[in-house]
């Protein structure tokens, strides 16, 4: 079919974990692609693949930077400007510490990215959604984002955070027919903990081990079921934890 019958997401944080499970996920649907993140490469190798079943635009840039943001959506070419579904998903945890001891770096890097960087990359997109009464923005929050758990704080603070800019969008989205819902995973086997942890890639093995983790793959599922919704259901706000998880620190461990 031609493009204009396709369904176009943009995917921040594409190049690792959720959100590249996600873009692999949409191109085998058939729907066509934006791919945004930092590491160039990745962004390339994944469009070499993935433009086999769709069409794909890569976008690097660091979403805490609001001019490079709107420089780069400002700058797709016209097939790629009506962006149907937007994936909020860049993010990541840097440090687990508490907080009379945390680094002011780590928490700037948090709130910078979770947060600003979620709302600078939406008010580029919001807009258009707006003239034409259409639209899907998916924001990736976490279960860190309904409870606070030791050490988490500021980490929590963030993703609690898009929990309340994701009420704050559907609220003030409404009479503009858009659709917005969080998807809020538990655990997941991805580069998170390793960032988290700033390499340490033994610490942030020990974190998946020893029970059956979500894989990148099962949120990805998750999310195009939430796309795939005839357009009057908009799944508002979801929760999903391994089997082995019943909450941040219950988890039935073998
Ligand atoms: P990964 O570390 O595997 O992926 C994070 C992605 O975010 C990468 O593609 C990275 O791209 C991108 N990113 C990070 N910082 C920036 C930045 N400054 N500018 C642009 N892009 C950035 O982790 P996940 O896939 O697990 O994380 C994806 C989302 O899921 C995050 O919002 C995370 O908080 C959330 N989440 C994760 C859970 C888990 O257990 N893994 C559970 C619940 C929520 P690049 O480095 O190329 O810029
Ligand atoms: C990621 C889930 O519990 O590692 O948001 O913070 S957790």
């Amino acid at each position: 079919p031609p493009l204009e019958a396709k369904r176009l997401a943009l995917i921040t944080g594409a190049t690792s974990g959720i959100g590249k499970a996600t873009a692999e996920r949409f191109a085998k649907e058939g729907i066509n692609l934006i791919l945004c993140g930092r590491r160039q490469e990745r962004l390339d190798e994944l469009q070499q693949t993935l433009q086999k079943h769709v069409k794909v635009h890569t976008l690097t840039f660091d979403v805490r930077d609001k001019e490079k943001v709107a420089v780069a959506i400002d700058s797709l070419p016209q097939e790629f400007k009506r962006i149907d579904i937007l994936i909020n998903n860049a993010g990541n945890a840097h440090g687990l510490d508490p907080i009379q001891t945390g680094s002011t770096d780590d928490w700037d890097a948090m709130l910078d990215i979770n947060v600003k960087g979620l709302l600078y990359v939406s008010k580029a997109i919001i807009p258009q959604m707006v003239d034409r009464k259409k639209g899907h923005i998916i924001n990736i929050g976490s279960t860190a984002g309904k409870e606070v758990y030791p050490n988490g704080n500021v980490y929590c603070a963030s993703k609690h955070a898009v929990d309340a800019i994701n009420q704050g969008m559907r609220i003030d989205l409404n009479k503009h027919n858009i659709r917005v819902g969080a998807v809020n995973p538990g655990m997941v086997a991805t580069e998170f903990s390793e960032v988290r942890f700033k390499g340490d890639t033994e610490r942030a093995d020990k974190v998946y081990q020893g029970f059956d983790v979500l894989q990148p793959q099962d949120i990805a599922d998750i999310i195009y079921f939430v796309v795939s919704r005839p357009y009057h259901i908009n799944i508002a706000d979801l929760v999903v934890m391994s089997t082995a998880q019943a909450s941040s620190t219950i988890i039935n461990k073998k």
